[in-house]
């Protein structure tokens, strides 16, 4: 348990803002799911919006995660439970963020590569990218080349997006560029790439249009791209 955390039952309703989001950290941290949706359910309840939940309560709560993750302090079991309680509050939150009513923007499909089971971080993309006015097809994680390449004859997005969490696993993203490439398929979709070890030398480094360093700028990019590439299609013909 984290050693800030208080063992006792805490009344989450009775907290100031402040105090709520903290309480959250701690609980994400020790892995209270159902805190967890509780504290997302109330912060709606005061006002905050869906992005502001999701980034200052759930998304920061990770990070700390990942520092005592990385550092030995927490382990494996410890982090996928935590994992699974940020998990539910990005559920109540999905459907607001997906609720903007932006125009439709066309399809995407994204997946953690193969190797690679984290998907919090793809999965929001896929939130944002929804809110976007995208159609998402989530492969999930661990996909190898060939359900890449049988997603995109099945959907023929617009977009192809891949995630990688690992040093390890991120070259496999080179593997499926080259697969596109070798086939003639490369330029029939925008490829957008990210995770926290890339940056955008890797992204450019393995062929991808754009790297993309969190969900928002990945909404952004995404919208962008495709309206650059409607606009010169149109052009051209
Ligand atoms: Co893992 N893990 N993990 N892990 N894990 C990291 C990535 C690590 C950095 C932890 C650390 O040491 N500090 C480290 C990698 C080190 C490295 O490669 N250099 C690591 C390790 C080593 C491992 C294992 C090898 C541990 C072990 O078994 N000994 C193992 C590997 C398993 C495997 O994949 N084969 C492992 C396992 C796990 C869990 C299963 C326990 C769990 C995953 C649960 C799940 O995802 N369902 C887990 C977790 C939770 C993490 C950390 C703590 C958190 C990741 C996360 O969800 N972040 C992580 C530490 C860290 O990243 N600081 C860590 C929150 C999320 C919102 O951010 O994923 O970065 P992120 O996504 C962002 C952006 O990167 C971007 O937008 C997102 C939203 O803003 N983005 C994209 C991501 N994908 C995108 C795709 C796009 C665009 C943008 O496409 C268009």
């Amino acid at each position: 348990m984290n050693a800030d955390s208080d063992a006792q039952e805490v009344d989450l309703g009775s907290l100031v803002d402040d105090d709520l989001v903290a309480q959250m950290h701690d609980d994400l941290y020790d892995g209270l799911a159902a805190e967890i949706l509780e504290g997302t359910e109330i912060l709606l309840e005061r006002g905050w919006g869906p992005d502001k939940v999701l980034n200052d309560a759930l998304v920061e709560g990770m990070r700390i995660v990942g520092i005592d993750f990385r550092d030995g302090i927490l382990f494996v079991p410890e982090v996928l439970l935590a994992a699974n309680a940020m998990k539910g509050g990005m559920g109540i939150l999905r459907p607001l963020l997906a609720e903007t009513g932006a125009e439709r923007m066309g399809t995407v499909v994204i997946g953690t590569v193969k190797g690679d089971i984290h998907d919090i971080g793809k999965n929001l993309v896929g939130m944002m990218l929804e809110g976007a006015g995208f159609e998402v097809i989530d492969l999930g994680i661990n996909n190898p080349v060939e359900a890449y390449l049988e997603a995109l004859e099945e959907h023929k997005p617009d977009i192809l997006g891949m995630s990688a969490l690992l040093t390890t696993t991120m070259p496999y993203m080179k593997v499926v560029i080259g697969a596109l490439e070798e086939k003639g398929l490369r330029n029939d979709q925008i490829v957008l790439v990210g995770g926290a070890p890339l940056n955008e030398e890797f992204g450019k480094a393995v062929g991808a249009d754009a790297y993309c360093r969190d969900a928002a700028v990945a909404a952004e990019t995404a919208q962008a791209l495709v309206l650059a590439r409607r606009a010169a299609a149109a052009t051209a013909s």
